[in-house]
């Protein structure tokens, strides 16, 4: 499995660095975003190092249909599955993208308006 000494989310991983994980899966880790831009934020991560869903996509596409799996799950979990939620991955710093290990951002529990900023 590929990780990365100084990747932020490896650490998480790894448990070198504190996070609050709402769910773990055999390939995935689900925590609160520290910065949550809905009541429901949670960031659903592969325990692998991807870059960025592009980066997965190439060579592991069942990754990222465990991603949504799971996304789905915390949903139903936090009780926002059946309202509506959203599920983005930010590909590219001009996309927003600051931490360079794949992550979904599951968000939900209000009102999301379309086209996103
Ligand atoms: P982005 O798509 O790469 O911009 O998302 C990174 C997210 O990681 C962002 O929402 C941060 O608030 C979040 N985050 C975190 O949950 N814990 C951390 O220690 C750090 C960032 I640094």
């Amino acid at each position: 499995m590929t990780t990365q000494d100084d990747c932020l989310f490896c650490k998480i991983v790894r448990g070198e660095v504190p996070a609050e994980i709402v769910r773990e899966g055999e390939r995935t880790i689900a925590f609160r975003d520290i910065n949550p831009q809905a009541p429901t934020h949670v960031l659903v991560i592969p325990r692998e190092h991807y870059a960025d869903a592009g980066a997965a996509a190439e060579t592991d596409t069942g990754l990222l249909d465990a991603i949504v799996r799971e996304a789905r799950a915390v949903a139903e979990d936090e009780g926002v599955a059946e309202s509506g939620y959203r599920l983005v991955f930010n590909t590219g710093s001009g996309a927003g993208q600051t931490v360079f290990h794949l992550h979904g951002h599951l968000l939900g529990g209000r009102g999301l308006n379309w086209p996103p900023g």
